[in-house]
């Protein structure tokens, strides 16, 4: 459907131009296949994540490991949307988003526990891995340094003259960065390519967006650069294929950069080292019970009958047979040479 169909009020601008707002759109109706795909794929990337804390547990995996279960609905629906040559960058909290890039499961655990079959040959761990052949520009440790990256990414397409889009991912803490304004200026300035994709998990570390966020509305927070922007059940897959179709066009017409602000939730804490004091059990229940990407799916599979308990007992066979794989090579494949102590780094 055109974006244009969805231009709702105008805001006058001092050139006359009118400013639109945008409205967002119901929830995709899926094929038998896209309802599949949409389960299998955050199946994949939630089975990953429960080894990938196993494997925490036993101590393989050194530094930081952030977990992205509870939120597999965002990457997965913005996934469906895309097509070769858009790219992803991202924060930390990145398994799943190389995962629904189709990057090999086998390098980015074997990357987790510091080996040579990593993504980055064992050296940069869970917040530093990039794919350049799958378009996934990193990983990054530093609150808010990915979104001028991604920005840019959007500039060299605008400059090359292609018709790829930039998914630039961020949190809702980080949406409070200073450098995300200066890049909310540059793209709709230049009318860059760039989705701003804002994870509204509820929390940054262990402090709730009603005690960190004076606007707790990301999906307005472009509003004085004129970026469009709206909010999107996060836990909803097809929500997130539908408002995720709708920005990528809107980019692609040339119309400058559009944020989706997505709610979302965490189910695990910050990192591997959070006691999640500053929240009750009761409410990370009731996400889990009534509002879990995967069960959605899941329930409407089986109403629908499209697919059976056995059919859905074969996809997480498959999808554990994956993950234990890329648990084996993770455990196995050796540490990295010492002599590469100094290859790959800037001295
Ligand atoms: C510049 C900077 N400041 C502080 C930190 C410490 N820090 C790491 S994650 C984080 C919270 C970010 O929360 P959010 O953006 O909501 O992402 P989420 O962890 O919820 O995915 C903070 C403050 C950091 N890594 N970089
Ligand atoms: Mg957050």
């Amino acid at each position: 459907m055109a974006t244009n169909a969805r231009k709702t009020s105008a805001r006058s601008r001092a050139d006359g131009k009118a400013q639109p707002a945008l409205k967002t759109p119901p929830p995709a109706s899926f094929t038998k296949e896209q309802d599949l795909k949409a389960y299998r794929d955050m199946l994949l990337i939630r089975r990953f994540e429960e080894k990938a804390g196993q494997l925490y547990g036993m101590g393989f995996i050194g530094g930081f490991c952030h977990l992205y279960i509870g939120q597999e609905a965002v990457v997965t629906g913005m996934a469906m949307a895309i097509k070769e040559g858009d790219q992803m960058i991202t924060a930390y909290r990145d398994h799943g988003h190389m995962l629904a890039m189709d990057m090999d499961p086998r390098g980015v655990m074997a990357e987790l526990t510091g080996r040579r079959g990593g993504y980055s040959r064992g050296k940069g761990g869970s917040m530093h891995m990039f794919s350049k052949e799958k378009n996934f520009y990193g990983g990054h440790g530093i609150v808010g340094a990915q979104v001028p990256l991604g920005t840019g990414l959007a500039f060299a397409n605008k400059y090359r003259g292609n018709d790829s889009v930039s998914l630039t991912y961020f949190g809702d803490g980080a949406a409070n960065q200073g450098q995300v304004y200066e890049s909310f200026n540059m793209a709709s300035l230049w009318k860059l390519p760039v989705i701003y994709v804002i994870e509204n998990n509820r929390y940054a570390m262990g402090t709730a967006v009603t005690r960190s966020s004076a606007e707790t509305n990301f999906s307005q927070r472009g509003v004085s650069f004129r970026i469009p922007g709206i909010q999107v059940d996060g836990m909803d897959v097809r929500a997130v294929k539908s408002a995720s179709d709708l920005a990528v066009e809107w980019c692609r017409e040339g119309n400058g950069p559009i944020i989706l602000e997505m709610e979302t939730y965490r189910y695990r804490g910050h990192s591997m080292s959070d006691p999640a004091k500053y929240r009750s059990k009761d409410e990370v229940q009731k996400m889990r019970s009534e509002h879990d990407p995967i069960e959605q799916v899941k329930a409407r599979l089986l109403d629908s009958k499209w697919a059976t308990e056995d059919d859905l007992k074969a996809i997480d066979k498959e999808v554990r047979d994956i993950v234990a794989d890329s648990a084996d090579f993770a455990q196995t494949d050796p540490e990295p040479d010492p002599s590469e102590l100094y290859t790959d780094v800037l001295i």
